[in-house]
């Protein structure tokens, strides 16, 4: 059987995330491999539930902690019902933020204590950990005037304020340069082609050519 990749992609708004993990889902099917796309909070029924409930309202509707629980009881049913038997059966799975995400968001930018997160992470997560993550960098003020121009966005963090977000990206950075083996820093900064040939280089690299 095919071996089971997780790949999760990272960074602030507007980043470019989505756009690009699409492009690469099908690059990586073109060589005949099943791909499951899913994204967090949410990626399964449940999990999708409390996304409503994370996303929508005021920014200060939930406090830090409260979010990252909800992050974790989202995570785990993702992990347990999507994720896990998907890699166990040789897919390879993208997914649009994961542990990272709270994190830099609930930890770095929100203030939550990285004790807590960390011992959610080891007791929610177990073996699960992604073989790669894409971190999108770019400079706060073009993430979120791209994230402002699309449409349909839940706007809740988005509305947190400029030094919200250059924790945010920092937070990111620092997972970065603290986990090398299994983040790679992306640009985002250029067009769709640029970022895209980024993306494709670094999977090539740490899991096609050396994986
Ligand atoms: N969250 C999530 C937490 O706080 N803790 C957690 O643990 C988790 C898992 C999710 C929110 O939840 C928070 C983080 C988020 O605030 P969401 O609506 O899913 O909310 O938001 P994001 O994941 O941030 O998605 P965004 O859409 O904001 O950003 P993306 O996916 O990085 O960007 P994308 O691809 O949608 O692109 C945004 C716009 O820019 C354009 C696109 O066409 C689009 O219009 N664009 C470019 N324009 C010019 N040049 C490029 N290279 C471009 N790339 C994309």
């Amino acid at each position: 059987m095919a071996q089971g990749r997780f790949i999760t992609f990272e960074g602030g708004e507007g980043a470019g995330k989505s756009t690009q993990l699409k492009r690469l889902a099908a690059r990586l099917e073109v060589g005949g491999r099943e791909v499951v796309a899913t994204r967090e909070p949410g990626g399964s029924p449940g999990a999708e539930s409390i996304r409503e409930l994370v996303l929508k309202g005021a920014a200060d509707r939930w406090s830090p902690v409260t979010e990252t629980l909800l992050m974790y009881a989202a995570r785990r049913d993702h992990v347990e019902r999507v994720i896990r038997p998907a890699v166990g059966r040789g897919a390879w799975v993208v997914c649009d933020r994961f542990a990272d995400s709270t994190r830099a968001y609930q930890g770095a930018a929100g203030g939550t204590d990285p004790g807590l997160i960390a011992a959610l992470e080891t007791f929610t997560l177990e073996e699960t950990r992604p073989d790669l993550t894409l971190i999108f960098d770019l400079p706060v003020h073009v993430g979120l005037e791209r994230a402002h121009a699309r449409a349909g966005s839940e706007m809740r963090f988005e509305s947190k304020g400029q030094a919200f977000h250059e924790r945010l990206r920092e937070g990111f950075l620092a997972i970065a340069r603290g986990e090398p083996q299994r983040c790679a820093v992306i640009d985002a900064t250029g067009s769709l082609e640029e970022v895209e040939a980024r993306v494709w280089t670094a999977v090539e690299d740490r899991l096609l050519v050396h994986g």
